[in-house]
């Protein structure tokens, strides 16, 4: 039980005491010198979890998919993305800016490319249109409600991209909730794509920080885009250091954050004006349709803010509820509560 129920995003979790202290034990140097042992370890073990040659420690997600983009592409290239991906949407237009390619956003089902979409997508050898230099899928899916796509899914888009010469790069922001909820190694999902970028910060709880994973020499490349983005960081060991924390202690936690997204979803699913795709909460996310519409949604965000539960809308007549570490069971009992006061006066 806390103070306020959190729902915002698993962004929100605090260190943990064990991370706390690693962090302050942790030995540091100049990474950009290459000197960090933390940070090498953190490389390391990423790497070996992902099923990848190396690593490469990065400020933030977005700043590990725009660093893949430019890794993979050059300028006046197309990016296949899927419509609702972060990439496409959350992430400033970074690529287009300073990758200087074009994004081609295809609608989906759950937010997963078709392998036929991923055909159709990739521009044919013609002078008139940008070559297609990258598919960009994302595991889990964050608009599409934290939905998993299978190492399977992922081999069959991954084909069909490399048939055509594309690289293939993964946003696995969330990839350790789909390896725990579809119970298959994270090597799995990664082993199909050229790269992937997930987070430490957002479920794992650790406070700062990504991790690309991919081969020697894209690593390599990729560590030069780091340092002209500005994220040489130096004596960062003392964030790796949580980051190792995140990978060897919260990764098997994440089935409670999902058993609570499925309780919360369940519940929310019976109160009046409120729709959820239950088939879509998967993992630790929760979308949540208000049929009243714009002034509904602020009513429910503010009426639960006064109830001490935090959400926030997403679009103009749904909100999202992420479940993480400081969210327990009682939690979603006082989350579900503040809803179902706010309803029944509906
Ligand atoms: N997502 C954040 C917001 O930006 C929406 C959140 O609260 O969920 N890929 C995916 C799939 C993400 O969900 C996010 C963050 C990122 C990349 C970017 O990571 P950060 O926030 O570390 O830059």
């Amino acid at each position: 039980m806390h103070d306020f129920v959190d729902l915002r995003s698993d962004t929100l979790t605090q260190p943990t005491p064990e991370m706390r202290e690693a962090m302050a034990r942790a030995e540091v140097g100049d990474d950009v010198w290459g000197e960090d042992p933390t940070v090498q370890r953190l490389e390391a073990l990423s790497a070996e979890r992902l099923g990848k040659a190396a690593g490469l420690f990065v400020t933030s997600g977005t700043q590990g998919n725009l660093i893949s983009v430019l890794t993979h592409t050059r300028p006046g290239q197309e990016v296949v993305v899927d419509y609702d991906s972060h990439v496409f949407n959350n992430e400033v237009a970074g690529a287009p800016i300073i990758g200087q390619v074009q994004m081609r956003p295809t609608k989906t089902e759950r937010g997963f490319l078709t392998p036929e979409q991923v055909r159709d997508a990739i521009r044919p050898a013609n002078i008139h249109v940008p070559p297609t230099g990258l598919v960009c899928i994302e595991n889990t899916h964050n608009r599409h409600g934290g939905t998993c796509c299978t190492p399977e899914e992922t081999a069959a888009v991954a084909a069909v991209a490399h048939e055509a010469g594309v690289p293939v790069h993964l946003d696995g922001a969330r990839l350790f909730n789909a390896a725990v909820a579809l119970g298959r190694p994270a090597a799995d999902f990664a082993r199909p794509v050229d790269s992937v970028t997930f987070c430490v910060s957002k479920g794992l709880s650790a406070p700062v920080g990504s991790v690309i994973c991919g081969s020697a020499e894209f690593i390599e490349r990729a560590r030069r885009w780091r340092k002209l983005l500005g994220g040489g960081m130096r004596q960062v060991g003392v964030l790796a250091a949580a980051g190792i924390v995140a990978l060897e202690r919260m990764v098997e936690r994440l089935a409670e954050d999902h058993a609570n997204a499925r309780r919360l979803g369940e519940g929310l699913a019976k109160l009046p004006g409120l729709r959820v795709d239950l088939a879509s909460v998967q993992t630790n996310i929760v979308i949540l349709r208000v049929e009243r519409g714009a002034a509904a949604t602020a009513e429910l965000v503010a009426g639960c803010a006064a109830r001490k539960v935090k959400v926030h809308a997403m679009g103009p007549a749904a909100m999202r509820c992420v479940t993480h570490k400081d969210v327990d069971a009682e939690d979603i009992s006082r989350a579900l509560q503040a809803f179902r006061e706010l309803t029944s006066r509906w």
